[in-house]
């Protein structure tokens, strides 16, 4: 497979002005007529006449250049090209294209396919090729027209992009609908939605008093859990509006929900097409965790309309200036929306469980790319999440109002065109008195930086000097690695938790708290006028994506946890400390030692559980322990039996100390809430099943029928799942019953299976791996869903550590299983799936040759994709 560079682009040969589509719909043989109006792109400088279209997939039927049939050799035609020879170089001309494509056998779900009978498309990437042949970039920017013929009974209701602008019936019980786009788009936007579907209707009301009518397609069993993605739109809409005077701009605005999706969803133009996961809730049947998901996934692609649409990106190296940027931007959304406090931890722990493990392996890359075999490889944690942290970043250094007068600099100056992450860096310096080009660098080296720290305070000259060095650690093709920009928010606290006011230098003013910014290998600071031994708080807000190095004694780690006013730093603080334990337990465990559970953390649990607490989700964030994975990227070569015995050690321990204090938070905040998702009922919901959690791993029989009762009678689904979690994840009396029931009542609702899958797969009971084979025979169980894939699969290899790593090596080889099946299935999917695999560096060395045995089974497969070659052999090489 052939690789592609960033430094070999190149303006496209021709534009097209105007795409004209009409599809005939059928399920196994659809016929897509293209009609493009072309024209040289007076910037390239090709003096190549022929016209190179790409297309993968096609059954061409006819070519017709400015009314004249044409034939071989006036065109020919490839795997994935058709090459049309001497088009006119002077004016502009029209080129119609016949073809034919298949949906049902499309189980890629890439261009148009078939979900549960529902016709519907994925363009972005390069989709679009799979529908018509055409100029498949997203610097090409056209006018759209679409008129869909189908069915009237199966296809009831046809979709596409823009507005409506006709319909009609036919012979032979069809009927067709027009449609417009008034915006230019690249072709990756483009969206073809035809079944039959409910529609849910509102309104929204712009600040400039325009009305959009809002419309949802769901099947029609689904019409009950719309309400929730509706109002988010809507405040989507009103938050853009007043946080980055953004509004929209069609008359309608549609989003459609389907079951068989490879993403979350999809920002096409005035009609996103979103995987059902997130669009579909109603209390009973969707936890917390998804209506904030719901709500931030629908956020996203809203806000993609400016940031991504308006705007798009030149190429596909540049995929972080749009999907960076509108994570950050959801990011803050879903922050002023619940908790700041929060939601800036959920993020932080994904970025350091997840993106900071891509940072660290074979699959490193910056966060703007400069070459890959398949892009779709590259809708990755760096591109998002890392992208996002760089967006922070900048806002951060300019302040709300210095980054807002860039981002409407941004919009005005680049509405229509297809730019570059230096575009969107340019619309900040020039807007703001600051030099970028260092900060730059965050988009061209790869890996996660770490800064070391150390403190030293003299009594007697009353300063405290703080030094900082970074280092940025080699990445496969980046060896060396210069100073990077990095922002780092810092403030002191003295022995009683007050801010100590503290200054860079004499120069500048006085404050609690500052931003130090760092670009040199090592810094130094010196802090004047400190009376007495401050507490250092850094790294405030994880103001930068890097690791901290500092020392830090268990002791000062509970004071930070109990008195940091930086309510991320707070958190973090007893996330170290927990961590320390972990790992020294940890070592214990591995050196044969007996376990001990240190006071400290003890005390420090029984502080927080004594308080009383206003947001009681950030309370449950702090008596929440790292996760495994978190734990795992700590150490230099895994140890997956060690970390969960010492994880469950410190849990139980835990619960066993703390018993009297979890039991009064659980009772105190049980009660019934169905159908309220106000952040308070969230907060009580949230801290009494991290109580229940705990109390859990005792061998409490009273405490084991409280989480039974609790399954039994929860009316909403939050309260039910982590009932049935607990007792699958821990012995329980009831758990085989309650399973039973759980199917039994939901097995009409695909995504509440997918939990009851999903929970089982990650389980650390003994028996899971085998549930995991009977599971894959279920007749629920279907490898064209990647729901359900992602479910089971996806669930057992990236969410159990313990039984995945297995010893034996048969977590590797169930997963490489699938992985070869889902190879000629779903490409996009398989290369997905193989991520825990890549990461094979990172164990024993009689795990490395389990797991590269497997990467080796599957680089040998038949007909490889690229999708899975290009992660196969860069994780092996
Ligand atoms: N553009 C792909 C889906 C998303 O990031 O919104
Ligand atoms: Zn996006």
């Amino acid at each position: 497979p052939k690789t592609i560079f960033l430094k070999d682009y190149q303006v496209p040969d021709y534009l097209i002005h105007t795409v004209d589509l009409t599809f005939d719909l059928a399920e196994d043989n659809t016929l897509v007529k293209t009609q493009l109006s072309l024209v040289k792109n007076p910037s390239s400088s090709s003096d190549n006449a022929d016209l190179v279209l790409m297309g993968e997939n096609l059954v061409l039927h006819s070519v017709v250049l400015d009314g004249q049939t044409l034939s071989h050799p006036d065109y020919l035609q490839t795997d994935e090209q058709l090459i049309i020879a001497n088009v006119p170089q002077q004016r502009e001309f029209t080129l119609t294209i016949e073809n034919s494509i298949n949906p049902k056998a499309n189980t890629a779900l890439e261009g148009l396919y078939l979900s549960n009978g529902m016709l519907c498309t994925q363009c972005e990437a390069e989709g679009f090729r799979k529908i018509t042949y055409f100029l498949d970039r997203p610097d090409v920017m056209s006018r759209y027209t679409t008129t869909i013929i189908g069915d009237k009974q199966r296809y009831p209701v046809l979709l596409s992009n823009g507005n409506k602008t006709g319909s009609g019936e036919l012979s032979d019980n069809k009927h067709w609908v027009s449609w417009q786009d008034p915006f230019n788009k690249p072709c990756y936007l483009f969206a073809l939605v035809a079944g039959q579907l409910e529609c849910i209707h509102d309104t929204y009301t712009t600040q400039s008093g325009r009305v959009i009518n809002l419309e949802i397609f769901v099947e029609p069993h689904d019409r009950d859990k719309c309400a929730h993605a509706m109002q988010s739109l809507k405040y989507s809409m009103a938050w853009d509006e007043e946080v980055y005077g953004r509004e929209y701009d069609l008359d309608l605005y549609m989003i459609v929900a389907v079951s068989h999706f490879n993403m979350g969803a999809m920002e096409n133009k005035g009609l996103n097409i979103f995987n059902t996961k997130f669009v579909l809730a109603r209390p009973d049947t969707a936890t917390d965790y998804d209506y904030e998901h719901i709500e931030s996934v629908i956020a996203h692609e809203y806000f993609h309309n400016w940031t991504g649409n308006r705007i798009t990106c030149r190429d596909w190296f540049q995929l972080s200036l749009k999907e960076g940027f509108t994570v950050f931007r959801d990011q803050q959304f879903t922050a002023d929306r619940t908790s700041k406090a929060v939601k800036r931890i959920e993020d932080v722990i994904n970025l350091r469980t997840r993106q900071f493990a891509e940072d660290a392996g074979p699959l490193a890359h910056p966060v703007r790319p400069d070459a890959y075999i398949e892009i779709n490889n590259f809708y990755t944690l760096t591109v998002y999440e890392k992208g996002a942290e760089v967006v922070r970043m900048l806002h951060t250094l300019l302040g709300e109002q210095g980054f807002r007068k860039g981002c409407d600099w941004y919009f005005e100056k680049y509405d229509g065109q297809a730019v570059t992450c230096d575009d969107f860096v340019l619309a900040m310096t020039t807007t703001n008195p600051i030099d970028l080009e260092q900060f730059k660098l965050w988009y061209t080296q790869a890996g996660t930086p770490v800064l070391t720290v150390t403190s030293d305070y003299n009594a007697t000259t009353q300063a405290l000097t703080l030094n900082i060095d970074q280092h940025c650690p080699a990445t496969p093709g980046q060896h060396v690695k210069k100073p990077m920009h990095i922002p780092v928010r810092f403030g002191l606290i003295d022995q009683q938790g007050t801010p100590i006011p503290c200054q860079v230098n004499s120069n500048t003013a006085l404050a609690n708290e500052l931003i130090l910014e760092l670009t040199q290998a090592s810094h130094t600071y010196v802090f004047n006028d400190i009376k007495e031994q401050p507490v250092v708080s850094l790294l405030r807000g994880f103001s930068a994506p890097v690791k901290l190095v500092m020392e830090r004694s268990l002791d000062e780690l509970a004071f930070l946890l109990n008195y940091d006013t930086d309510t991320f730093s707070r958190w973090d603080a007893g996330q170290q400390l927990s961590t320390q334990i972990i790992l020294g337990l940890i070592n214990d465990i591995q050196n044969g030692l007996a376990l001990q559970l240190s006071p400290i953390l003890i005390d420090a649990f029984q502080n927080l559980l004594a308080q009383s607490w206003q947001d009681l989700s950030y309370f449950s964030l702090l008596l929440s322990l790292p996760s495994e994975t978190y734990l795992a990227e700590q150490m230099p070569i895994i140890d997956v039996v060690a970390i969960h015995k010492a994880r469950e050690f410190v849990t139980k321990t835990l619960a066993e100390n703390l018993q009297q204090a979890l039991q009064t938070w659980y009772l105190n905040q049980h009660r019934d809430e169905s159908g309220c998702f106000n952040a308070e009922a969230i907060g009580r919901r949230r801290i009494k099943n991290t109580c229940l959690h705990y109390l859990t791993t005792l061998d409490d029989a009273a405490i084991k029928n409280w989480a039974h009762q609790q399954f039994k009678t929860a009316k909403n689904m939050t309260d039910q799942m982590a009932a049935l979690s607990v007792m699958v994840n821990n012995p329980h009396y009831a758990r085989r019953q309650c399973l039973m029931d759980f199917y039994q009542q939901w097995q009409h609702e695909p995504l509440v299976i997918d939990k009851w899958f999903s929970l089982q797969a990650s389980s650390p009971g003994l028996d899971t791996y085998d549930t995991v084979l009977a599971l894959l025979k279920h007749p629920a169980f279907e490898l064209k869903t990647p729901n359900r894939v992602r479910a089971l699969i996806g669930s057992f290899s990236q969410g159990n550590p313990l039984h995945f790593h297995a010893a034996n090596g048969t977590g590797y080889q169930l997963l490489s299983d699938i992985i070869i099946e889902l190879n000629s299935l779903n490409p996009q999917l398989a290369s997905r799936m193989l991520s825990p695999l890549t990461t094979w560096r990172r164990y024993d060395d009689s795990r490395q040759a389990l797991m590269i045995a497997q990467l080796e089974r599957i680089i040998a497969t038949e007909h490889i994709s690229r999708d899975l070659y290009e992660v196969a052999s860069k994780s092996l090489s």
